[in-house]
């Protein structure tokens, strides 16, 4: 027995070792494990961890974006406003400006219906006018002619009545205004010289006298102008005999003046109205011409101006019926072909063209050239 149990000593020792190391095993395998749940628990916890902090960050940073969104959202809510009061605003200014637009376009049509009547009225008292001043110009040459006749009749008729003395000047009627249309191509003056020579001519008559005419002669015969002779010096007037035909009887013509089949003759230059030319002829003792002949056309055609010349004819009285200075009645004629035509404004006077034919032209019209005549003396 004892011997039995010691011999059963080691084997239960060997049993208890055994029994003990794998306990050992198994509490290391069990620690091991447990280190290893612990490790992964660890591990899981730390990754929980920064993925809980991670989320955390990015719900702050969500937190940040939606607070920073809806700011975002409330600014460009309130720039829409802004906008659209602004849009609202810009509505209103525009519908103003189109009322302001109607207004004007109304005040327009108002304005240029306004100017035409303007316009018309404008029109209208121009032609009225035009017509006004043709009639007035009219009116003023029938008056200067009469102021003429009248002037000449008184200075005639002072002639033959010794110690009555008359003013050298023609009384003018004041002269129509410069823009009166010229024939003329260079200006030519306004007005009509009223000075009056320094020494009068004082005529008297070599015939017996005879009464003073008391109308004025339309259709008797003139004075001749032969029987006035200039017995003081005059400024206007050359001395006699210079121009005379030797051999002849009543050939005598003044300085400057021309003689041709017992009449003298005068070319006057420079710019004047037929009355003006028509003053300045008796003013040097004579008359602005009148034609007779074709002799007689064909000299003056020779020698006047080529640029025409005022003549003694004109048709003043009574529109048509011409006159000659002289009174003769009408026995030649010379009348360029269309002419007297009465043209434009009414054309009371005649002039002879650079070929010696005639026109009537306006009498305020300046021509450069103009003829007078005389008788020449004996
Ligand atoms: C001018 C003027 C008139 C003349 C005509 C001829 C336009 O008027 O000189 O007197 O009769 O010309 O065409
Ligand atoms: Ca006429
Ligand atoms: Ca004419």
């Amino acid at each position: 027995m004892e011997e039995s149990s010691y011999s059963e000593f080691p084997k239960f020792h060997r049993r208890r070792r055994q029994c003990c190391r794998r306990g050992v095993q198994v509490a290391l395998v069990g620690l091991v494990i447990a280190a290893l749940w612990a490790g992964m628990l660890t591990l899981l916890l730390l990754w929980h961890w920064d993925t809980a902090q991670k989320l955390k960050r990015l719900e702050e940073a969500a937190a940040r974006n939606v607070s920073q969104v809806s700011k975002d959202l409330e600014r460009h809510k309130g720039d829409q406003t802004a906008e659209k009061s602004q849009a609202a605003q810009m509505l209103q200014v525009m519908e103003r400006i189109q009322d302001e637009q109607k207004r004007m376009q109304s005040q327009e049509s108002e304005l240029s219906r306004n100017l035409d009547g303007l316009r018309a009225d404008l029109s209208n008292l121009k032609s009225h006018s035009l017509n006004e001043r043709h009639a007035a110009l009219d009116s003023l040459e029938r008056l200067q002619e009469e102021v003429g006749k009248l002037w000449m009749e008184l200075h005639e008729s002072n002639a033959q009545t010794p110690g009555v003395m008359l003013p050298p000047t023609l009384p003018m009627v004041p002269t129509a205004p410069a823009t009166v249309p010229t024939i003329a191509p260079t200006p030519a003056p306004t007005t009509v010289p009223t000075t009056a020579p320094t020494t009068a001519p004082t005529m008297v008559s070599t015939t017996a006298p005879t009464p003073a005419p008391t109308t004025v002669p339309t259709t008797t015969a003139p004075t001749p102008a032969s029987t006035m002779v200039p017995i003081t010096a005059s400024t206007t007037v050359a001395p006699l005999s210079l121009s005379s035909a030797p051999g002849s009887v009543c050939n005598t013509c003044p300085e400057e003046w021309i003689y041709f089949q017992k009449k003298c003759y005068y070319f006057g230059e420079g710019a004047k109205k037929w009355i003006q030319a028509r003053y300045a002829c008796s003013k040097l003792h004579g008359r602005l011409v009148s034609i007779h002949s074709k002799a007689e056309q064909d000299f003056l055609t020779k020698r006047s101006n080529k640029r025409g010349s005022w003549i003694g004819l004109r048709d003043l009285d009574i529109e048509g019926e011409f006159i000659w200075m002289d009174n003769n009645p009408l026995d030649y004629s010379n009348w360029q072909p269309g002419e007297p035509n009465d043209a434009g404004q009414g054309e009371n006077c005649v002039m002879m063209l650079g070929s010696g034919q005639w026109n009537d032209a306006f009498c305020g019209s300046f021509l450069h050239g103009w003829v007078c005549d005389r008788q020449a003396t004996c």
